[in-house]
């Protein structure tokens, strides 16, 4: 008599936490400048049934530290029971109150902690149910109602290369000009076909200049700004009305709940957010104040893809418009977050990637299973994720995540380095 795999329980029998690093490039935010490494965490569950799933998360000491704790707390448990395994996440965290070590690099952020634990965990089990059952991730999800994810460009002022080291390939990008090269670069590399500027970096009517030029340079393309809560209220109506018409949404241009509604009262254009929503508990006040119109979500913090998928019909529910933020990361996020974007219906516009940031050969799956083209990404159709551990790979990013040194990323702090009276508290303008 033969085994149905996918009958049988699948109960977590290991699970295995690897703090990689690879190499980023000196991109500006408002709180300072990315640092020569990125961290991230690899999470492999293993089942007493020989599968095992992946997940990808920030890796941050302090978030290092509570995912052993919830690794410990969910052995034994079925990868089809994921409410458990969430239930036992949140008792292994309760009286964890400290928000520190989450990857956003000092920016504002009201995420829940547990669901940010949970989110690698929840992944690696829908890896593992998808492989029990033979089904890509994005079936367990609903299925798929696009069979290629759009990303967008997503532009960053920035040094020509890190202080002291050669220039890198893409150079310095510090004026409208040189923003414009790189989106010429960018898009026709990958072929996107919205774009979205990183600000909060220079003076918002510099920013707005870089806008105007890039819809010239690009007159059929979606434009996004985002200074991350970098201005006034003010501030913000001002550079809303200088850009009318011409962005199709402004992200976080200030900080907070009531900062939003104000700027929204006043400006034309929908507002997005992935700082002042971030969490199920922010939804009710930004929608009564109709502080937001459109919400980036993240699986990362939100809680993993179910919890995600469940924000979208949210977003629905209340006429919000969905998109998704990133931050710098591997190949096991940008798969979770293909199959999320396939499955989310009411997805309005292209997602955010960092990935064009990343060298190619720094990543710790096989290659191949993802590519861009026409700036999309074909969603993966083999069981789970459909990605692959390269064990060397992992092993070679571990490695320098030893010898690198960095536990936090730190944007601040690398950028006081080079400008010890760098201040980045909101709003800067
Ligand atoms: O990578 O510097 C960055 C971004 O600023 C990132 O940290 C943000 O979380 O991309 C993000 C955003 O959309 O706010
Ligand atoms: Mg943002």
């Amino acid at each position: 008599m033969s085994i149905d795999v996918a009958a049988e329980p699948h109960r977590i029998s290991d699970v295995r936490i690897t703090p990689v690093a690879f190499r980023d490039l000196p991109l500006l935010n408002t709180v300072g400048v990315h640092e020569p490494l990125a961290l991230r965490a690899i999470v492999e569950v293993v089942t007493d049934s020989g599968l095992t799933g992946l997940g990808e998360t920030y890796g941050d000491a302090g978030h290092l530290d509570r995912l052993r704790a919830a690794a410990s707390a969910i052995t034994g448990v079925d990868v089809w029971h994921v409410h458990e395994i969430a239930c036992r996440i949140r008792r292994a965290l309760s009286g964890d109150r400290g928000t520190a070590g989450h990857g956003m690099s000092g920016m504002v952020t009201g995420s829940s902690t547990a669901d940010r634990v949970l989110s690698p965990f929840e992944v690696a089990c829908l890896d593992i149910q998808g492989k029990a059952i033979g089904r890509p991730v994005s079936d367990l999800l609903g299925g798929a109602v696009r069979d290629r994810v759009d990303y967008s460009a997503y532009l960053f002022y920035k040094w020509a290369g890190h202080p002291g080291a050669e220039d890198d390939a893409w150079g310095a990008a510090l004026d409208p000009d040189q923003i414009v090269a790189q989106a010429q670069r960018m898009i026709g590399e990958y072929g996107f076909g919205a774009i979205k500027l990183k600000g909060g970096v220079f003076h918002p009517d510099e920013e707005a200049e870089a806008i105007l030029a890039l819809r010239k340079a690009f007159p059929d393309h979606p434009l996004r700004v985002d200074p991350n809560g970098a201005w006034s209220v003010e501030t913000s109506i001002r550079v809303g009305a200088a850009l009318d018409g011409v962005i199709e949404y402004l992200e976080d241009p200030t900080t907070g709940i009531d900062g939003m509604a104000r700027v929204a009262r006043d400006v034309a254009m929908p507002l997005a957010t992935n700082m002042c929503v971030v969490a199920f508990d922010h939804v009710k006040p930004a929608v009564a104040q109709d502080a937001v119109q459109v919400v980036l979500s993240d699986h990362h913090f939100w809680g993993g893809l179910g919890r995600s998928r469940a924000l979208g019909d949210i977003c629905a529910t209340f006429g919000l418009g969905l998109s998704m933020h990133s931050n710098s990361h591997l190949g096991i996020s940008l798969a979770a977050m293909t199959h999320l974007a396939a499955a989310t219906p009411d997805l309005t516009y292209a997602c955010d990637t960092h990935w064009p940031w990343k060298d190619p050969a720094d990543d710790v799956i096989v290659p191949g299973a993802l590519t861009f083209s026409g700036g999309a990404v074909a969603v993966p159709t083999a069981p789970g994720l459909g990605v692959e551990l390269d064990r060397d790979a992992l092993a070679r990013l571990h490695e320098r995540y030893l010898a690198g040194g960095i536990r936090e990323r730190d944007d601040t702090g690398y950028m006081r380095r080079f400008e010890p009276a760098f201040d980045p508290t909101a709003p800067r303008w």
